[in-house]
């Protein structure tokens, strides 16, 4: 069961990642932030009740490119998000990563992937070096309906299964791969079915409710850990903005849109802490809390300097 205290905390995370969002939506209008950004609004339940239910000493996050959501929700810090959104030397990635680069090595948290389902094997490997080298930690791999379809997947499931790897996969489905619907191009609309091709444990969880999200990752998780059994978790969302900046989201209704809007995440916790008996004014003063951090953020990427030309020729690997 999750008490009153652990919902608070879900709570103001998911509230930190929706202003923060928000703010960089306007950040991005005002040509403070360039280049590609995805946003999550609407997704905040999915990365944060998964998140939550880790022990980041010893678990790991590896997401795709709309990963600003799980950046916050792994605990790092507001302003190294927003000023790698900037572009500034002060950005987790020092500026050089943008919106789909969000890493940090103490957080446990290995971005951030640009490329559709690249993460997955990425993730797979870091389950094989904690069976390697006999740890007991979990990694999450988040990926989006778009990236279910590639054959990395299909070989990292196999993989994961024939090694006992503890990796989590969750395929967070917001609908929409780009403007296309997931249903027109999959053969099946319940992804968690594709388990059983590999023999593993398949669930398919309502992603709109943070409290779902939570208890049913921190169970699968423990699996993981003690037990070395993968898993693939369809967790079902919604991003109510468009796929990037420029995009008007035209293939979907207004209804679609306003109907998961009722089902907000944020709304549905709100009212469970109300019935919890956790004051009105308490809610209000947390959001305040979360604009604030967002304002201060993007503060403080406005006042931080540019990469120095040098840095072009630095932290090249390849
Ligand atoms: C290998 C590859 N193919 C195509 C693209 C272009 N692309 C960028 S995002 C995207 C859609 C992915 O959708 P999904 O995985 O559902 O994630 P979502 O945007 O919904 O979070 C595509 C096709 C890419 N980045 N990488």
């Amino acid at each position: 069961m999750t008490d009153t205290k652990q919902k608070t905390a879900l709570y103001k995370r998911m509230l930190l990642i929706r202003r923060f969002e928000e703010k960089a939506a306007q950040m991005y209008g005002l040509r403070k932030i360039g280049g590609f950004c995805h946003l999550y609004i609407g997704q905040e339940a999915v990365a944060t009740g998964a998140i939550g239910a880790l022990d980041l000493k010893r678990d790991y996050i590896v997401a795709a490119y709309r990963d600003h959501g799980h950046a916050l929700a792994s605990g790092m810090d507001p302003k190294a998000v927003m000023a790698e959104l900037y572009g500034k030397v002060t950005g987790c990635s020092k500026g050089k990563g943008g919106s789909m680069h969000m890493f940090d090595i103490e957080k446990h948290m290995f971005g951030g992937n640009g490329i559709v389902g690249s993460q997955i094997p990425v993730a797979t490997g870091v389950g094989l070096k904690i069976r390697y080298r006999e740890e007991d930690g979990v990694v999450l791999c988040f990926f989006g309906d778009g990236a279910i379809h590639q054959g990395a997947f299909h070989e990292s499931l196999n993989l994961a299964k024939i090694y006992g790897l503890p990796v989590v996969y969750i395929c967070e489905n917001n609908q929409y791969g780009m403007g296309t619907d997931f249903r027109r191009v999959s053969a099946v609309d319940d992804f968690s079915v594709m388990a059983a091709s590999y023999g593993i444990e398949g669930r398919q969880i309502d992603g709109m409710d943070v409290i779902t999200v939570h208890e049913n990752v921190k169970e699968i998780v423990e699996k993981a850990r003690t037990e070395h059994l993968p898993s693939l978790l369809e967790i079902k969302t919604y991003r109510y903005k468009g796929h990037s900046m420029s995009d008007p989201a035209k293939y979907r209704t207004r209804e679609e849109l306003e109907d998961y809007k009722e089902r907000d995440p944020i709304l549905i916790l709100k009212k469970g802490l109300l019935e919890d008996g956790v004051q009105a004014s308490d809610l209000e003063a947390w959001d305040k809390e979360a604009k604030k951090l967002s304002e201060e953020a993007a503060s403080f990427a406005e006042e931080s300097p540019e990469p120095e030309i040098e840095a072009l020729y630095s932290d090249i690997l390849a």
